[in-house]
This record gives structure tokens, sequence and C-alpha cells, in this order.
């Protein structure tokens, strides 16, 4: 079988990688990519990904990037695993397709302005205003999702699929930085449920002792 090495860091958008992988019970090993020690700017980390970013799977050697890329790439790759429901019908897969460009190009850079809105604009008190109309628009974006929920326990209808890990990790990452989740139950409930499969406990295994590693080490990403 190919190796693969997941590039990753704790509490990131690699963890829906991670869990993929996990939900693959394919054999794979892990590279802590410790960004205060500025791992992701060091030349060896470039030249797996020039955009300085995780996750990148390495499948034999060769580096893939782009959670949109690598989570197709896992269920066509380990069909009985259903990490995606693909079908062979062009428009039906492109249905899916699109499912994971909103997460990855609408929802993911909500997300990075909510935790990190210094990055967007640094002027006195900006930060504070680029995170609240993030938070609209994020609040904006999910309403359909709530509303899908109350009717069906997954975002693909009965099967769960590699798509609830992702709203999982968006609704993580948006909890834990003051989003009004009360608003959300269905979404609320939707994330205990997916994190308690089994490979997502193993995922968040695994992401605690990297986290351990970093606290160890004093190089924690400070949370904003
Ligand atoms: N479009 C990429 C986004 C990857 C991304 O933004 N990763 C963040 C962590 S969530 C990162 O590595 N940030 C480090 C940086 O931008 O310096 C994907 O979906 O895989």
């Amino acid at each position: 079988m190919t190796s693969m090495v997941l590039h990753f860091a704790p509490q990131t958008c690699a963890r829906v990688t991670l869990v993929a992988l996990e939900e693959t019970g394919a054999p794979f090993a892990t590279r802590l990519v410790r960004f205060m020690a500025g791992d992701h700017r060091s030349p060896a980390f470039l030249a797996c990904n020039p955009a300085g970013k995780v996750p990148v799977l390495e499948i034999g050697g060769q580096s893939l990037t782009q959670n949109s890329a690598i989570l197709p790439y896992l269920a066509r790759t380990f069909p009985a695993a259903r990490l995606l429901p693909f079908t062979g019908d062009a428009l039906a897969d492109a249905q899916v397709q699109a499912r994971l460009a909103w997460f990855a190009a609408d929802l993911h850079p909500l997300v990075t302005r909510i935790r990190m809105p210094q990055f967007f604009c640094d002027l006195d008190g900006a930060p504070a205003r680029v995170r609240e109309l993030a938070m609209q628009a994020m609040a904006f974006q999910l309403r359909s999702v709530e509303q899908d929920l109350g009717q069906q326990p997954w975002l693909a209808g009965e099967e769960w699929s590699i798509l609830d890990a992702y709203l999982s990790w968006v609704w993580f990452r948006i909890a834990g930085a003051g989003f009004d989740t009360a608003a959300y139950p269905n979404l609320g409930a939707h994330h205990e449920r997916a994190d308690a499969r089994p490979a997502a406990l193993r995922a968040l295994a695994r992401e605690a002792e990297a986290q351990a590693e970093l606290e160890r080490a004093g190089q924690t990403v400070p949370l904003n």
C-alpha cells in the first residue's frame, strides 16, 4: 500500500483530513507543523506546500494540498469508508464538490476572520469590526444548514459523510470565538454527534497529544 503522511496542526482545518484518514482505517503517519516555531515557513515544508499551510497529505512521496482535493482523493481511494456520496453521476458528484467548495471557499475564510481578524485589518478597533461582520456573514451562511439538520441527522441526509466532519470543525472554531451558538440548536447537536464517532475520537486524541507537545515546548498558538 502507498504510504501516507499527514502534515497537520491541532485545531486547524487539517482536522478534517485527519478524521477522514481515521475513517478509512488505512495506516498513515503524522507530522506536527509547529506554527509558532515557523515550521510552515521552512524550506522543507514550503517544498511540500508553497502556500505554507496545512493540511498536506504526502502520498507515496507526492504532496497533495487543499481539503477540497484531499477529501475526494481519499473518498475515491477508499470507497468502503463512504467518505463522500459520489455516485458517478456528473451532476450529483458536482453537487458534492460544490459542498466542499462552500466549506473551503465560503465558510473557512469567515472562520479565519472570526478567529484572527487582526490579519485582515489592524487599525485601532478594526479587528473587532472585522470579526463582527464575519460573524454576521457566518450566521447567514449557516441558517439553511440549521434548518436541514432539523429534518435529517447528517448534511447529506441519513448517512454520515466527511462533510459532517468539515461542519463540525467550523462549529468548533466559531463556538470557541463567541459565535451565538444558542441560535443553532441543530448544529450544536450535530457537532456532538459528529465528534462522538470513533474515528473522530481517535483524531481528537491525536490532536490532544500534539497540543500537549506544543504546550510542553511553549509553542501553542495564542487564542484570540
Ligand atoms: N484552502 C486550504 C486552507 C488551508 C489553511 O488555511 N490552513 C490554515 C490552518 S486552518 C493554515 O495552515 N494557516 C497557516 C498560515 O496561513 O500561515 C484547505 O482547505 O486545505
